[in-house]
């Protein structure tokens, strides 16, 4: 089997291939030919501590492999994601699932697709009934574990059917959109792994607001989506946080 090239980036845990790199300079630079005047940002061109701001122009953001620790183990859930925002709205997003070939799309008013099938988020309010996925992240230091631990134990003593992690936030995004999970939330995630896909669970009628229950900064590194807004509110009340950052702070 082929070996892939991995270094690590910012922890033991925060992987980055020759793939991830390549398939961010193909995207980047055969769009730029399309559309020169329009601005790009992309996880592996965005170096750590670099700001990263969202202008009003035209601006793709780019997550070129989402779920890079997948890929790397060869565990299925890995992703390719472009949004594109015009005025800092997002008005489109397409997120490809590699190893099932299934192309998910949203544009702003007028729904969202998975190979072309309409997409509906759930309808269920109850956290009693709800199937809720997260993210690990790449961050191993004990604060950022007792907040992913304490907020696990939270939703399960409220009986919540089942917590998922896949390794993709992208992924999990789009089967909270197809109605397969009820809800998501995660700290540190970046405009990269939620562009796309909050186009497409709002067309899919769901709700992505920030973990404080207001409404959603893609830069601001915090995220609950749901089905409906009722699990989202409860979920945002719920969640206990600590502060990550934002994108576009140095
Ligand atoms: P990536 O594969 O593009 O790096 C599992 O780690 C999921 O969380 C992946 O979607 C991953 O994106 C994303 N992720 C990476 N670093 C993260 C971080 N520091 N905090 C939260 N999520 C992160
Ligand atoms: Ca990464
Ligand atoms: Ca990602
Ligand atoms: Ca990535």
């Amino acid at each position: 089997m082929e070996e892939k090239c991995v270094s690590t980036k910012t922890s033991a845990a925060d992987l980055v291939t020759e793939t991830d790199h390549f398939v961010e300079d193909v995207l980047i630079s055969s769009l730029k030919e399309k559309f020169p005047s329009h601005r790009f940002i992309g996880e592996e061109s965005t170096s750590a501590g670099s700001k990263c701001i969202l202008t009003e122009s035209p601006t793709w953001i780019i997550d070129p492999i989402d779920g890079t620790c997948n890929f790397v183990h060869r565990f299925p859930p890995v992703a390719v994601s472009i949004g594109f925002a015009v005025n800092q709205e997002l008005e489109f997003g397409v997120i490809y699932h590699c190893t099932e070939e299934r192309l998910y799309t949203g544009r702003r008013g007028q729904g969202a697709f998975c190979n072309g099938q309409r997409l509906q988020v759930s309808n269920v309010t109850d956290i009693s009934k709800a199937l809720v996925l997260t993210e690990i992240g790449t961050k191993r230091d004990p604060a950022t574990l007792k907040l992913f631990l304490s907020n696990m134990e939270k939703l399960l003593k409220l009986q919540t059917h089942g917590l998922r992690i896949i390794g993709s936030s992208t992924l999990s995004l789009c089967h909270l959109a197809s109605g397969a999970a009820d809800a998501y939330y995660q700290f540190g995630l970046h405009c990269w792994d939620l562009a796309a896909a909050t186009v497409i669970i709002r067309e899919a009628g769901g709700i992505v607001i920030d973990t404080s229950g207001g409404p959603l900064d893609i830069m601001s590194c915090r995220v609950v989506a749901a089905g409906t807004k009722e699990l989202a509110m409860l979920i945002a009340r719920e969640l206990l946080t600590i502060d990550y950052g934002r994108d576009d702070e140095t």
